[in-house]
């Protein structure tokens, strides 16, 4: 079954072909298609069953580590569950084609998972940390962690907190004192250093960017595309639903990530396109 045209792919198209240097933004819309809970989604967002203020700031985790330590936990066992999807396979054919050209794709992402890596694509910076990356909350020295094996079967489902297995994090071994907190960037603390600077420099240097997945609602993220506006480059969005950034994309794309990257990297290598076997 032919799949749905995607209105203004032409217009993207066009753009794609046309780009050296490509930033792609993405966010929690790229990752639904793996089976990742995205945040704002009515029902199925994680912001829509857990509040953020009691899970997701440094308050929250000194009022109630065990709560805070095992719900990401459980989402670092599920996203261990999850594979890459067409979106992200596609991000890292484009990112391929680029390099063997000569020319560059970036990306930056407010994901906290690992499918762009595990889609065997390099991403300049996560934004908002790693659920797979450890430190003390206390002196800050990085520590390794297993979060353990996939939940089997349902398991996967969002837990309630209240049933949810509580563990209580463990102590830092470097100065016995502190526990270890996910390296997330929890609401209220600054992003990691250089990730910020590193993605505003790759944006005043592209001739296109791709917001993919992303209601742009979280600050300093959701201004990044402006970057790429402020100096002539096009920005196209790529999201079922208009977000607050529509309006100024150069074009938007209304469609899954899933979906619309592929077209558009199938009509980047198109006939006329620059057709490389991988
Ligand atoms: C800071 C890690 C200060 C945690 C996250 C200015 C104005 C107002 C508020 C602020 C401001 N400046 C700062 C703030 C406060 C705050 C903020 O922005 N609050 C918002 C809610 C208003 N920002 C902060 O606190 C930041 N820190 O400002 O520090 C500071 C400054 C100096 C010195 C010290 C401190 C830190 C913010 C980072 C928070 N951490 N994540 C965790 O994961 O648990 S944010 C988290 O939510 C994600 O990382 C992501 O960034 C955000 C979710 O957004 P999206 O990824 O866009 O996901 P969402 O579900 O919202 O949307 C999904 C989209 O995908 C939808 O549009 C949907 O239509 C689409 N979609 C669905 N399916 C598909 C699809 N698209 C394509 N294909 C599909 N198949
Ligand atoms: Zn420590």
């Amino acid at each position: 079954m032919e799949p749905e045209p995607i209105p203004d792919l032409a217009e993207a198209t066009a753009l794609a072909r046309a780009a050296r240097r490509v930033v792609v933004l993405s966010g929690a819309g790229l990752s639904a298609a793996s089976g990742v809970p995205t945040f704002r989604e009515a029902q199925t967002g994680l912001w829509e069953r857990y509040s953020p203020e009691q899970l997701a700031t440094e308050d929250a985790f000194r009022s109630d580590p065990e709560l805070v330590w095992s719900w990401y936990q459980w989402r670092a066992r599920l996203i261990r569950s999850c594979t890459p999807n067409a979106g992200h396979l596609a991000v890292a054919a484009w990112q391929r084609r680029l390099a063997a050209s000569g020319d560059s794709l970036t990306i930056a992402t407010q994901n906290v998972d690992d499918l762009h890596e595990r889609a065997g694509a390099e991403v300049l910076a996560h934004l908002h940390g790693s659920l797979f990356e450890y430190r003390c909350a206390d002196c800050g020295a990085p520590a390794e962690h297993d979060p353990g094996a996939a939940p089997e079967g349902d398991a996967g489902s969002a837990p309630d907190l209240e049933s949810m297995r509580r563990v209580a994090p463990p102590s830092c071994a470097a100065c016995g004192v502190g526990m270890l907190r996910p390296g997330i960037v929890w609401f209220g603390e600054m992003l990691p250093a250089g990730a910020l600077e590193r993605t505003l420099a790759a944006l005043q240097h592209c001739d296109l960017a791709v917001v993919v997945g992303t209601s742009a609602t979280v600050q300093p993220a959701a201004s990044l595309p402006y970057a790429a506006l402020g100096v002539g480059a096009a920005v196209v969005e790529v999201n079922p639903e208009v977000t607050e950034f529509s309006t100024a994309a150069s074009v938007h794309l209304r469609g899954a990530a899933g979906q619309v990257l592929p077209a558009l990297v199938r009509a980047y290598d198109g006939p006329h396109g620059h057709h490389r076997p991988d």
